[in-house]
């Protein structure tokens, strides 16, 4: 039987942590036959470390056969000891008041921390993923960080988006989601990502034809896609939690045991191509085998899709310069 790996997870007690760690202790990130340590971090903060401490019990009393181990930390410098695994789940959320800028310069805080601490004490082969919003930039900013480490193992979830986008597609043509292919979603996770569905097809049929419809892309589709998440807080009173976790799930396991493939999209540094600048995290779409992804490259960008890339690539390199003072 395999030996066990170690996962953290941040902001381990918060809404996202609690429909996330008894999905990866159950086996469904890494397989069902991999054992997990979970090194769980949250901040020092008597009532987040309490909260924490209850979540543990409960997975305790799940008695799962693949948990081989859990600790609580408060310390990046020792939760990350030798994790072959970080979601970077927890982030300083918009108080009342707090203007962009000093929540970009909060989470870059804690992200540069992280960055370093992963740097200092993770695995050498640790595969990073950035929950906490803003979740493309912080990447960028933990893997600036970590200088000692492969720049291509820090990324950035934008899966929820594409996720998202997916279900709108087969619930507007009536065919089943798991039928879809070669779906992408460019740029930044925020409203100004880019759903991207020309090379779409589903059951062998391209989306773009069975839709035929721009204006429903333009109007509906995209502001739908891109609003999710208000939508989701609006109705329910909190942010989206299980889907995110789950979307976290998808990531982590297409990256670690392969996505066969299909496409995926994954907020990935860039190595230039689509004219995005180098080490800019953006979601591309991209095909996973053997623990590497390889970006789909050479598709074609139309005027439409090059004004709504620039749009959200002008979005993160606006929240980039935010924070280049700090790095
Ligand atoms: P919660 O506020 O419920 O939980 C966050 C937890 O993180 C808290 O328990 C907090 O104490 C902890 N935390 C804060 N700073 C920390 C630090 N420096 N080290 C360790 N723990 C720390 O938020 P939740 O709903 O779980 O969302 C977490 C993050 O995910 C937010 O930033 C949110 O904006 C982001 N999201 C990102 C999504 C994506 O697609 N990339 C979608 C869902 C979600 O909105």
């Amino acid at each position: 039987s395999k030996s066990p790996v170690r996962v953290a997870v941040t902001g381990a007690a918060g809404q996202i942590g609690y429909a996330l760690l008894f999905r990866i202790a159950a086996g469904e990130m890494l397989g069902k036959d991999q054992p997990v340590v979970l090194q769980l971090l949250e901040i020092p903060d008597e009532k987040a470390q309490k909260a924490l401490k209850g979540v543990m019990m409960e997975l305790e009393d799940c008695a799962f056969p693949l948990l081989a181990g859990m600790e609580a930390h408060s310390d990046p410098m020792t939760a990350f000891k030798d994790v072959d695994y970080a979601l970077l789940v927890g982030a300083r959320p918009r108080g009342p008041g707090m203007e962009r800028k000093d929540l970009l310069s909060a989470n870059a805080q804690i992200f540069t921390a992280q960055g370093k601490a992963l740097n200092a004490v993770a695995s050498r082969n640790v595969k990073v993923l950035v929950v906490g919003n803003p979740a493309n930039t912080n990447a960028y900013i933990a893997m600036k960080s970590a200088p000692d480490l492969p720049r291509r193992n820090f990324t950035a979830m934008l899966r929820l988006d594409h996720n998202r986008a997916a279900s709108q597609i087969a619930a507007r043509t009536g065919k089943p989601v798991a039928s879809i292919e070669k779906l992408t979603v460019w740029g930044n996770h925020s409203p100004t990502m880019y759903a991207d569905y020309r090379f779409a097809t589903i059951g062998g049929q391209s989306v773009k034809q069975l839709i035929n419809d721009d204006a429903w892309n333009r109007d509906t589709f995209l502001p739908t896609v891109g609003k999710r998440g208000a939508a989701i807080i609006e109705a329910r009173g909190l942010s989206s939690a299980a889907s995110a976790a789950n979307a976290a799930i998808d990531h982590m396991r297409d990256w670690v045991l392969g996505s066969n493939g299909k496409w995926v999209t994954m907020g990935i540094p860039s190595d230039g191509q689509y004219d995005i600048p180098q080490d800019v995290v953006f979601g591309f779409p991209v095909t996973t085998e053997n623990g590497e992804y390889k970006l789909v490259e050479g598709l074609e960008i139309d005027a439409f899709s090059r004004e709504r890339i620039n749009l959200t690539l002008k979005e993160l390199l606006e929240e980039q310069d935010g924070v280049k003072h700090l790095l």
